[in-house]
């Protein structure tokens, strides 16, 4: 078991001690360090199959990182790296283990769950799922016209629909080329509205994705998409066209699916987490069995690295020390993911859950309160779009906004030259954010001015630099590499948690979110009583929508 009576980590001694480094180092320029290293690169990069993180360019020294490891070992890193990977249950609020690396486990290997082995259950499902999916895209299953699936619809929201959207995008290079993926999310009725306005309900099959079958969202759009289908189609043809993904087969039953075309999954696999268990049905119907295979194997070869290499040569344990070390000790309240590549670029949205869902916390894992700052906002957009939107910022604002820079050495679509001024773009940028514009530069490249305009100009052509990035550099967006990269984050992700002493596994507030809205529906109606619970802008805003709806 493990130590519940330590005090928060910030009364730890080394934590006391990076906060001393840090006041000993924040001036420290990168520029400079460069300079005064030509092996720098070499130093701070590492490779992975086809990934390498090159995190050189970061306000670090070796010293710095000799810090940020010992704070890793004081808060049992190791030891938590163990008990997560031999499933304790160390999502204690909900008496859970953690185990999607379970899915990414070849057949040959064996995890043991409460006695059991749940290797065999997790291949068993792949398996279903495979026949399946082969089914559909060989053009064997048919639709109640006997025609084939030309369309798929994802209906899921949160862990149920941003890993599979993004994995279905970042891999639309392998797609069948017969069969379009869709997924509907919001409860906005526009979004399953303007969806099925281009399909054809013959050709048309459902992928309801949901853990726990009773999120609200999900199941209006699935009550929607069913009642349009039975609009052309027999109750009886519903068989040939939904499917559900769930561990809640009851509820699947209930609302008219046969558990026969149901694919599970188990609780110890948690929502944001999800996209490598059978919640990905919609991505492998999508790629087929075996590219699906070898993103769960990208995945795998992130764990074995995760789990078997020194933690000063580990990859997320690296990418999640400099991100501590910026959060905690430089106190930057956010961290920006930059995809240049247009198939990633939902995988900030991703990342944003798995990272704010994760470690938005302000207890720790025993319920104590934390008196530090904990995750950070996660934000980004692809490249080069974002460097004509918010760049701006980073080059001449006032924050310290460390940036990750993802980027692909080869492109699947041809237009070389495209591909080329896109890295280049991406290259440019964190040499620029490090580098920084001197006042000599600037002045090199002003015409002579009158002195009272370069008064004006000059502060305004400047560049501080010393801004932080890693750049994750992919040979390809293949399913292997997309594996990898993803895993890496959600390995980051969990590392942060365990020195911030948090639970990264449950999401209180997302279930806060649910019950509250369940509470004002009934309100929303011209005849109910509004509850004198609400505030007054509640009731105001209750009593407008009574007013104003039509
Ligand atoms: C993820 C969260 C949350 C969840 C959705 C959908 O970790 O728990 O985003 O995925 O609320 O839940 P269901 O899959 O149960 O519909």
């Amino acid at each position: 078991m493990f130590d519940d009576s330590k005090a928060g980590i910030n009364h730890s001694p080394i934590w006391a001690k990076l906060h001393q480094h840090q006041r000993a180092t924040r001036f420290m320029q990168m520029r400079e360090l460069f300079h005064a290293d030509p092996q720098r690169f070499k130093r701070f990069s590492l490779q992975l199959d086809g990934l390498l993180l090159d995190y050189s360019k970061n306000r670090i020294t070796e010293r710095t990182l000799e810090l940020l490891i010992d704070l890793a070992r004081e808060a049992d890193l190791p030891g938590w790296m163990t008990r997560m990977r031999e499933g304790e249950r160390i999502n204690v609020s909900e008496k859970r283990s953690v185990l999607h690396t379970a899915l990414r486990l070849p057949q040959q290997e064996s995890l043991l769950l409460d006695g059991e082995d749940v290797v065999p259950a997790v291949h068993e499902v792949l398996q279903r799922m495979r026949v399946f999916t082969d089914k559909v895209r060989s053009g064997q299953w048919l639709g109640y016209t006997g025609q084939p699936i030309r369309a798929v619809v994802n209906l899921g929201i949160g862990g149920s629909d941003l890993g599979p959207l993004v994995v279905q995008e970042a891999l639309a290079a392998y797609s069948h080329p017969d069969l379009t993926v869709h997924f509907v999310s919001n409860v906005d009725g526009q979004h399953i509205a303007r969806t099925l306005q281009q399909l054809d309900p013959a050709t048309t099959l459902f992928v309801i994705a949901s853990k726990s079958f009773t999120t609200p969202e999900t199941l209006l759009n699935a009550e929607a998409a069913k009642a349009w289908f039975l609009r052309s189609a027999s109750q009886a043809d519903i068989a040939r066209h939904f499917v559900a993904v769930s561990t809640n087969a009851a509820a699947v039953s209930a609302f008219g699916i046969d558990t026969e075309h149901m694919y599970g999954f188990w609780d110890w696999v948690g929502g944001r987490y999800s996209v490598w268990s059978a919640i990905g049905l919609s991505v492998m119907l999508s790629i087929g069995y075996d590219n699906f295979r070898e993103f769960l194997d990208g995945g795998y070869a992130m764990d074995q690295h995760f789990f078997g290499a020194p933690l000063d040569g580990n990859i997320p344990v690296l990418l999640a020390l400099i991100g501590i070390w910026y959060n905690t000790f430089y106190q930057a309240h956010t961290h920006a993911i930059m995809p240049y590549d247009h198939g990633l670029r939902r995988l900030p949205a991703h990342i944003q859950q798995l990272d704010m869902e994760s470690n938005g916390k302000r207890v720790g894992r025993f319920g104590e309160p934390l008196d530090f700052d904990t995750g950070p906002v996660i934000w980004g957009e692809e490249g080069a779009n974002s460097q004509h939107a918010f760049f701006q910022l980073l080059h001449q604002g006032t924050r310290l906004v460390p940036c990750d820079f993802i980027v692909p050495m080869n492109s699947h679509y041809g237009l070389e030259q495209q591909h080329r001024v896109l890295v280049a773009n991406c290259f440019a940028q964190s040499e620029a954010l490090m580098r920084g514009k001197s006042e000599a530069e600037v002045m090199a490249e002003l015409p002579d001015l009158p002195g009272e305009e370069l008064d004006m100009l000059l502060p305004q052509k400047l560049f501080p630099g010393n801004q932080p990035s890693n750049t994750i550099a992919l040979e390809k967006v293949t399913p292997y590499n997309l594996g990898m990269l993803m895993a890496m984050y959600e390995h980051k992700v969990f590392v942060q948690g365990v020195i911030w002493g948090i639970n990264s596994f449950d999401q209180w507030g997302v279930e806060y979110g649910k019950q509250l809205a369940r509470r004002i529906l009934p309100e929303l109606d011209a005849a109910a009583v509004s509850s004198a619970e609400h505030d007054s802008s509640t009731l105001g805003l209750i009593r407008h929508f009574r007013k104003t709806h039509g």
